[in-house]
């Protein structure tokens, strides 16, 4: 029974990773750009490395805070993310519109052992540093959460506005 469980969780994480991926689930370190496989999404799409016009780098620690807690960028920008995870737990940085990021915290509660690799967001192991490479291709209000089980909850998120 306890096999059946997991295997069933396992399935229906794959099928959530497949319906939530937007590239090809290898890991964000392990990324290789391709143009044909960018899709848009409501908050921009994956950046292109060779066009990179601004790096940000943003802290994640275990008092459940990103710092800086608020970026700004201008539209059209390809913005390089550099994550560093200064706690002894794993973090990890999502982007999205403060819908998707709901979406996604929910869908963490449900299944807390899920697993996705996507252009959108990096995990970061403690001591260790992410990338996401992201296109701002819309003006309007963002975020980016940390969907560790009570991360989130516990007020790890923060605001990309984008002019
Ligand atoms: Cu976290």
């Amino acid at each position: 029974m306890k096999t059946l469980n997991a295997l069933t969780l396992a399935a229906l994480a794959l099928g959530m990773g497949a319906a939530l991926a937007h590239g090809d689930g290898e890991h964000a370190a392990a990324r290789r750009f391709d143009a044909s496989k960018v899709e848009p999404t409501g908050f921009g799409q994956e950046g292109n490395p060779e066009k990179v016009t601004k790096t940000i780098t943003v802290g994640m620690t275990d008092a459940m805070r990103f710092t800086p807690p608020d970026v700004t960028v201008k539209r059209g920008e390809t913005v390089k993310f550099v994550v560093h995870n200064d706690g002894k737990v794993l973090h990890e940085m999502v982007l999205g519109t403060k819908e998707t990021i709901k979406e996604h915290a929910e869908l963490m509660k449900k299944f807390p052992e899920m697993v996705h690799a996507d252009a959108n967001m990096a995990h970061v192991k403690p001591g260790a540093a992410g990338e996401i490479l992201w296109q701002f291709t819309k003006p309007g209000e963002f975020q980016f959460a940390c969907l560790q089980p009570g991360h989130f909850e516990a007020g790890m998120v923060g605001k990309v506005l984008v002019k």
